[in-house]
């Protein structure tokens, strides 16, 4: 019996010993676990808490755990963001990290607790987190070794005492927000103390509401469009000079439209440029000369307006190129015009901010209105270059490059113009970040935005296979997004890894992955080349490979190919238009959760009268039969069982079980069946439910 308690005990120890950073006496400990075979000779943990400086609080090695640690003096309540240092060269994600940020830097981000008192944990709405509908506050409340003691609790919502639920159980402590709570920065306060007598002193914790009182007008063509990225220099050559240009992309129009079936093109930077991607812009108001003339550009876009295509331009205005005619007049010439159009940052105008690393990549100034009159009359230009209030000689939209370094007033500005020009006009962001960065984009701003974060919870998803935790991302995603709002979803872009890669060559991930893409809400992307399964992983430069033309007619006459199986997708999409229904939770279209098991993720668009089942499996086993709760299948009559007749799409077979697919779904009480319903690991299948 002894022996019992004490194995119990010893591995529940065992199984709690998290490597995530733990509060420990002097600051927050770290820790790092090397994979097998893995050649650490030094490591460090740096943040923006020393200024990002390897080598400073170094870890030691404990062979016999196998375990890296090291200490740093973090200050409790001060959210940090951090990576550690292999080696002094290579920079990496904790893998351990609570939470990392969904942005082009994956850093880890923790706030730290102190040790050795009480402290609040799974807080809701989360510290500095933007709501856009009223919910509940909760968190939970833990105590040093012992209970927390509900009789020392003392809540401040807003510096006014508040009435608070506390369940002594779970330790939650909760309290409702009122209906008419005011937009802006909201504060809780509290302190507790728990049952040795230890007290947590004064936690602070903060959080925005954003209610969207005026919803987001996105031209609604763009919920049932297809997008389609194209790299103009590797895409389709005219002239043979090994160069793709404008004329390039006319002559494969028919594929782009006919054969794929997009109909919206995003084209990379085609302004003259100095660089290879064009990132960096010389002449907002020219054509690339390696890419044809502007009548060559002309042709190209009218072209486009014939087959019903759009075409979104690449707008990049948080810096210019260092040869742009505003730089070289201010550079070194202090008393020049421009010298305020640019963030100098010494007397002489010999040093400045710039993008990233890049010193060709001068940041602008946008508090020089100077600044934001020219690119509006940029945009004027490529939306109606001769000025004629005619449209069909202009661009569609633009797509906002590094959309998050230029002021959220200057983008209200900009679409104000925009829209008064055109209000069909598209305005895309691109805003690397997490949901909660994204929000105030959507505020008079922009129409869409590529959905970062769906890409993340996809790839944790297909890692993990953790069905339930997908279903409960994706709906609490959704919820905090504004009404009316859209989304780009993609695999990949000029910046990403190919998706074979991102699925480490798994074609079952990566079909199912497309399958969600296409079936769910939100405009699918697809990366020119992806529908031939390039791969590449970064740098960028190895994700941007000319497109092999001689490959497509091969391509088309396999059956099993991955361009067939994105015609297929598109097909499908086109041919129910319940699966490209804007969704939000205001207007509900869609409903996903995991089955009773988790072990298949599941999800139910609807459109009227028109309902469809997905069902993905992803748990590393046959499903033969799925249960759900009956709750989500609230709009269904269960009429008949012809089920097999319905089938939308499917990757379900195996080797055993091919042909075998006549699912039969029945509603029993509480409860859907789904039984002889074979999907393979790996596979999906789309129901239609009603008929
Ligand atoms: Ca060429
Ligand atoms: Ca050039
Ligand atoms: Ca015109």
């Amino acid at each position: 019996m002894k022996i019992a308690v004490f194995f119990v005990l010893f591995s529940s120890l065992t199984i709690s010993q998290s490597l995530a950073p733990a509060p420990v006496e002097g600051g927050t400990m770290f820790f790092y676990k090397p994979a097998e075979g893995e050649q650490v000779n030094s490591l460090s943990v740096a943040g923006g808490f020393n200024g990002w400086k390897a080598g400073q609080y170094p870890f030691t090695h404990f062979p016999k755990e196998g375990i890296w640690k090291a200490v740093a003096p973090l200050e409790p309540g001060k959210e940090v963001f951090y990576k550690f240092i292999i080696n002094d060269t290579l920079w990496i994600t904790d893998p351990n990290a609570p939470f990392i940020t969904e942005d082009e830097w994956r850093n880890g981000v923790i706030t730290p607790v102190p040790y050795g008192v009480p402290y609040i944990s799974e807080v809701h709405p989360a510290q500095g987190q933007r709501i856009t509908r009223i919910s509940p506050v909760t968190m939970r409340l833990i105590g040093f070794n012992s209970q927390p003691d509900k009789n020392t609790i003392r809540l401040l919502f807003n510096g006014q005492r508040q009435e608070f639920s506390f369940n002594e159980n779970t330790s939650v402590l909760s309290f409702s927000l009122p209906d008419d709570l005011p937009d802006g920065e909201h504060t809780i306060e509290l302190s507790f103390g728990d049952k040795n007598g230890k007290n947590s002193g004064k936690i602070q914790t903060k959080f925005f509401a954003d209610r969207y009182i005026i919803p987001v007008t996105s031209p609604a063509f763009y919920d049932s469009a297809v997008m389609y990225e194209i790299y103009i220099r590797t895409f389709a050559d005219s002239d043979g000079d090994g160069i793709g240009d404008f004329n390039g992309i006319t002559s494969r129009l028919g594929y782009l439209s006919d054969t794929l079936g997009v109909n919206t093109l995003w084209l990379m930077p085609w302004n003259e440029s100095t660089t290879e991607h064009g990132y960096n812009v010389v002449d907002y108001f020219s054509i690339e000369q390696d890419y044809g003339t502007f009548e060559d550009y002309q042709i190209f876009l009218k072209e486009c307006k014939n087959r019903g295509i759009r075409v979104l331009m690449d707008f990049v205005i948080n810096h210019t190129d260092s040869t742009h005619n505003w730089f070289l007049d201010a550079y070194n010439n202090p008393s020049s015009t421009y010298t305020s159009s640019y963030q100098f940052t010494n007397d002489k105008n010999t040093d400045w901010n710039h993008f990233g690393v890049e010193r060709k990549m001068p940041k602008l100034d946008f508090d020089n209105p100077q600044v934001g009159e020219y690119f509006l009359e940029a945009a004027r230009f490529w939306l109606d270059p001769n000025g004629d209030g005619d449209f069909s000689d202009g661009i569609d939209g633009f797509r906002c490059d590094a959309a998050k370094e230029v002021p959220h007033t200057y983008w209200n500005t900009f679409r104000k113009f925009v829209k008064s020009i055109n209000p069909e006009a598209l305005i895309l962001g691109e805003v690397w970040d997490n949901l909660n960065y994204l929000i105030p984009f959507y505020k008079e701003e922009f129409d869409m935005l590529f959905d970062y974060p769906f890409y993340y919870s996809l790839e944790r998803y297909m890692t993990s296979a953790d069905a339930a935790k997908f279903a409960e991302d994706e709906s609490r995603y959704e919820s905090a997004l504004p009404a009316g709002h859209q989304k780009v979803r993609f695999l990949s872009n000029h910046d990403n890894q190919r998706p074979l890669n991102l699925f480490e060559g798994n074609l079952n991930k990566l079909r199912q992955a497309l399958f969600l893409i296409f079936a769910m809400p939100g405009t699918p992307m697809i990366y020119y080349g992806d529908e031939l399964l390039y791969q590449g992983v970064l740098p960028p430069e190895n994700v941007r490979n000319q497109l092999e033309w001689n490959f497509i007619a091969d391509s088309l006459a396999y059956e099993g190919s991955m361009l067939n199986f994105y015609r297929e997708l598109i097909a499908m999409r086109k041919a129910h238009p319940a699966l490209s229904r804007k969704h939000d939770s205001f207007e509900s279209s869609m409903n996903i959760f995991p089955d009773k098991k988790g072990e298949a993720a599941a999800f139910i668009r609807y459109s009227g009268k028109d309902i469809y089942l997905g069902v993905i499996n992803n748990s590393g086993k046959i499903i033969k039969d799925l249960e759900f709760d009956a709750d989500h299948f609230n709009n269904v009559t269960f009429t008949d069982n012809r089920w097999h007749d319905r089938i939308i799409a499917a990757e379900i077979e195996s080797d055993n079980f091919r042909g075998m697919v006549y699912p039969e779904i029945v509603k029993i009480g509480e409860r859907v069946l789904a039984s002889a319903l074979y999907i393979n690991h790996g596979g999906f299948i789309l129901l239609k439910l009603n008929q």
